[in-house]
């Protein structure tokens, strides 16, 4: 369905007049050079139905409907009403498998707007079109950025199934990658000026796991698209990640005493054992024996599984590890290697989170079934042959010396490997995004058990440097204690990261620290399991900006954000 030329003609007017962030003033703050791009303005949405009429190129809208409000709620509030529009880009028969391709999305626009756009990076293999309701960050959304007023986009980034077989088509690899972005957000701009007369003053893009990679490609590929950028335990480099996964399962195969049942070769007790050994060590050096390890990296000097764990003399019994389980869960902690014994990956710190369920299903459950899948068929160069395919089998048998050869090549088909199309160029140089006065929160669980806090923190000790030694007045890196990926674990896992985000790109207000809570029993964002017993249901800490750490101050009781300070 074409719509009809004079909207286009109307939209490229408005989108020229209010596209270009025009509703803030540009002002150098005080303090740095960097200018401060100036606060969004809002604008009222006054006829939903006829965005259906919508026009943009490769664009065919498919319903423009109106959602009253309560309809959405986010912990326990309603959402105000809105306009939801659907519709798709870019719609094509696949040439190597001749399935039906294209970039579904949905937009909800806040009947009233506060002059801003949020892009949803959505997580997994994509292939969903999630509510696009804009996560804020963490666990039990306390808020969203609907919610807030900001006109928000979701889409499947490119393929209709959240399952990896569209990999086969090479397009749609480029897609899930990095394209759609670039594809959605021009369309996306333009619509919001159809729909309010102006543009978005300001535009931000987050999410977490392969919503946080979708996040870090968009600050190396599309500086000058997004001016906050809100990444969440990403999977930056997602294809290694997932070997590293599965180097991971075979090792626990090897020590399972029920072999294709990983758990058996590190069990619960087993598990709690190493968590509980490393609080023996590290709890108590951020000054408060509280159940959470904030200085995770003098933890990791600190930490000595050889020596801090009982080695069993006999049969394995929950309260001891055997010595091959030493080295071989030792290895996998200190980072995954290759056949000549290379590491290909990142370490992952020892944290208090490893007992957790949450930590067990990505070891031993996702590495047989979410990361063959993916690594069979949009990273490899060929992709495996569908029909047959076992994916518990492909990684218990996969040889990685292999796998790690077929996801850095190319060819005459599939003309970028995975690490091209999967992982942000250059990471490290974000000087254009600086320059022009945007900003990036990265925050990141540190018992993530899929993707490493390790590797975000290296990746963040990287951009440090190339900015002389100091990134924090542009991007700032926040590790959460305890918490697994994205959310769960030991951990006050639920905060706000958007609102400061907002704050600093606007008004030039860094966040020195965000408060993080528990979600304890009763928590109107729903509960973690996690949260352990002795801790209030609400407790509170500050998330400090790397290389900061939440220290007690030596009073003051342990479940206030107040008793504690960044240092
Ligand atoms: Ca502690």
């Amino acid at each position: 369905m074409k719509s009809s030329a004079s909207l286009v003609v109307v939209a490229t007017v408005l989108a020229a007049c209010g596209g270009g962030g025009g509703g803030g003033i540009t002002t150098p703050p005080p303090s740095s050079s960097l200018p401060v791009l100036g606060e969004a303005t809002g604008a009222t949405l006054n006829n939903c139905a006829a965005l259906a009429n919508f026009g943009f190129a490769n664009t065919t809208i498919s319903a423009a409907t109106s959602i009253a409000a309560g309809t959405l709620t986010v912990a326990g509030k309603p959402v105000p009403a809105h306009c939801q529009v659907r519709g798709k880009m870019f719609e094509r028969i696949g040439t190597v498998d001749g399935q039906p391709y294209a970039i579904g999305f949905e937009m909800r626009l806040p009947i009233n707007w506060n002059g801003r756009f949020f892009y949803q990076a959505n997580g997994g293999v994509d292939g969903n079109i999630g509510t696009a309701a804009g996560p804020v960050g963490g666990g039990g959304p306390l808020d969203n950025a609907l919610n807030m007023g900001f006109a928000v986009i979701s889409s499947d980034a490119g393929h209709p199934a959240p399952t990896p077989f569209f990999g086969i088509d090479p397009q749609a690899r480029l897609d899930y990658g990095y394209q759609a972005v670039a594809k959605l957000t021009p369309m996306a701009k333009r619509l919001i000026a159809t729909a309010y007369g102006k543009g978005p003053d300001r535009s931000y893009i987050g999410g977490c796991s392969n919503g946080g990679r979708h996040t870090m490609v968009a600050m190396s590929r599309y500086p000058d698209d997004y001016d906050g950028y809100l990444v969440g335990n990403p999977g930056f480099r997602l294809p290694l990640a997932a070997a590293a996964n599965m180097v991971g399962a075979q090792n626990y195969n090897a020590l399972a005493t029920t072999p294709g049942d990983l758990g058996t070769g590190f069990t619960p007790a087993e598990r709690a054992l190493v968590s509980k050994a490393v609080l023996a060590k590290c709890d108590a050096l951020d000054g408060a024996t509280d159940g959470l390890v904030q200085s995770t990296s003098a933890c990791q000097a600190t930490f000595d599984l050889q020596r801090d764990v009982p080695t069993c003399s006999g049969t394995r019994d929950g309260t001891c590890l055997s010595a091959d389980q030493k080295q071989r869960i030792g290895q996998l902690f200190a980072g995954a290697v290759d056949g000549a014994g290379k590491k290909f990956y990142s370490s992952f710190p020892y944290d208090s989170g490893l007992g957790t369920n949450g930590w067990a299903v990505w070891k031993f459950n996702n590495s047989l079934n979410l990361d063959s899948g993916a690594t069979a068929f949009i990273w490899q160069v060929p992709p495996e042959a569908q029909a047959g395919f076992n994916g518990p089998n492909f990684t218990l048998t996969a040889n990685i010396d292999t796998i790690l050869a077929k996801i850095t090549t190319t060819n005459a088909l599939y003309t970028e490997n995975a690490l091209q199309f999967m992982t942000p160029p250059n990471p490290a140089d974000l000087s254009t995004l600086k320059k022009r006065g945007a900003k990036a929160l990265v925050y990141h669980g540190t018992s993530d058990p899929i993707f490493s806090s390790d590797d975000t923190k290296r990746w963040y000790e990287e951009l440090t440097a190339a900015n002389a030694g100091d990134a924090t007045n542009f991007a700032r890196y926040y590790q959460v204690p305890g918490m697994n990926h994205c959310s769960g674990g030991p951990a006050t896992d639920q905060f706000d990261m958007l609102t400061p985000l907002v704050a600093w790109v606007e008004k030039g207000q860094a966040p020195a620290s965000v408060v993080a809570s528990a979600r304890g029993p009763g928590n109107a964002g729903g509960v973690n399991a996690d949260v352990p017993a002795d801790w209030a249901a609400d407790r509170k800490r500050p998330l400090c900006a790397y290389p900061k750490v939440a220290r007690y101050k030596g009073g003051g009781s342990l479940d206030a954000a107040d008793s504690f300070s960044c240092v």
